[in-house]
């Protein structure tokens, strides 16, 4: 089996259109979401949802759902919904992370964080609303994509297992046990194929899904973002060693702070690097093993391991 060369060096300027679009899209549609929850939701709760809701990520996620739906042949623009969903996801782990009660952080997204903004108890209920709204959000974009309640199931449960104890929340509880402990490189990976993974992995699946995929397709695209979803967090580690609270919109240097394993406290700067790449390459070999050509993917996988941000 020849390997599946990453996207070269450019890979970052040619990633960047599909961020950006995935950006503007989601941003567009959660703007809109935000604008129903400040007319549903009332007084400060409202607000912080909506401050949660319009805070500026840089949509990864929502770019792995278009990629992985393009890459199967889905042509639908409403697939922005479904990457609104995964985002909204996302957004409420970001919340409820930043509480004092887990990483206790100021700065996120290069904004306070919605509990700094507001208080403790509105950005715990504001964190908590959003699961909801993810859920009406998937709903919506089932209902634009002509999709059927069968479809809309299977983007459910790939979504919200994923965020929940057997992915996302998994995580974060080993997460949260480990604090102080020295964990083994088995013992992270197991920990951030969940609290990280978990949800990656399941918009490159939701994208296949999305488009109605064959089921070894979306094994493949689902196997991509396994790889990938962990390589995103080791990169993410790197980061935390290397970069400013400037070019990370959020405070660097937390997870030596808070007693935290990381891949660059196992493997050192250059190691955890070489680690990513490795994962990212491998994540490809899945698709090109399945026949499933998506350059986009393959500038996604390279983007994600040296981003700077
Ligand atoms: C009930 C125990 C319990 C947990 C609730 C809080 C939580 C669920 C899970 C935490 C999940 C988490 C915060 C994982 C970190 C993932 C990560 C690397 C986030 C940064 O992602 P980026 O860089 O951020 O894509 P932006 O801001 O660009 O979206």
């Amino acid at each position: 089996m020849p390997k599946a060369p990453l996207a070269p060096e450019a890979a970052r300027e040619s990633a960047a259109p599909l961020l950006i679009e995935a950006r503007e899209r989601t941003d567009k549609l959660l703007a809109a979401w935000s604008e129903r929850a400040l007319d549903l939701v009332p007084g400060r709760d409202g607000a912080a949802l909506a401050y949660a809701l319009q805070s500026p990520g840089k949509r990864v996620r929502a770019a792995l759902v278009l990629a992985a739906y393009r890459s199967v042949g889905g042509l639908s623009p409403a697939i922005a919904g479904v990457a609104a969903a995964v985002e909204t996801v996302h957004t409420y782990s970001l919340v409820h992370d930043d509480l004092p009660c887990m990483d206790d952080d100021d700065l996120r997204r290069g904004r306070p964080t919605t509990h700094r903004a507001f208080d403790v108890p509105t950005a715990t209920r504001a964190g908590f609303l959003l699961v909801p709204v993810a859920a009406l959000v998937l709903a919506q974009a089932a209902r634009d994509l002509v999709l059927g309640p069968a479809a809309l199931g299977r983007m459910a449960r790939e979504l919200f297992e994923a965020g929940g104890a057997e992915g996302m929340v998994g995580g974060q509880w080993l997460d949260l046990e480990a604090e102080g402990k020295a964990l083994d490189i088995s013992e992270l990976t197991r920990m951030h194929q969940g609290k990280t993974g978990a949800l990656i992995r399941a918009a490159c699946a939701l994208g296949g899904i999305a488009a109605e995929a064959t089921g070894a397709q979306v094994a493949a695209l689902r196997a991509y973002g396994e790889d990938v979803g962990l390589a995103f967090q080791v990169a993410d580690d790197v980061l935390d060693a290397t970069g400013t609270s400037v070019q990370l919109g959020k405070t660097p240097g937390r997870d030596a702070e808070l007693g935290k394993s990381t891949f660059v406290g196992l493997l050192g700067v250059d190691g955890a690097r070489e680690e990513a790449r490795r994962l990212a390459e491998r994540a490809v070999e899945h698709l090109s093993r399945a026949g499933v050509g998506s350059k986009a993917l393959s500038l996604l996988a390279h983007y994600i391991v040296t981003r700077e941000s």
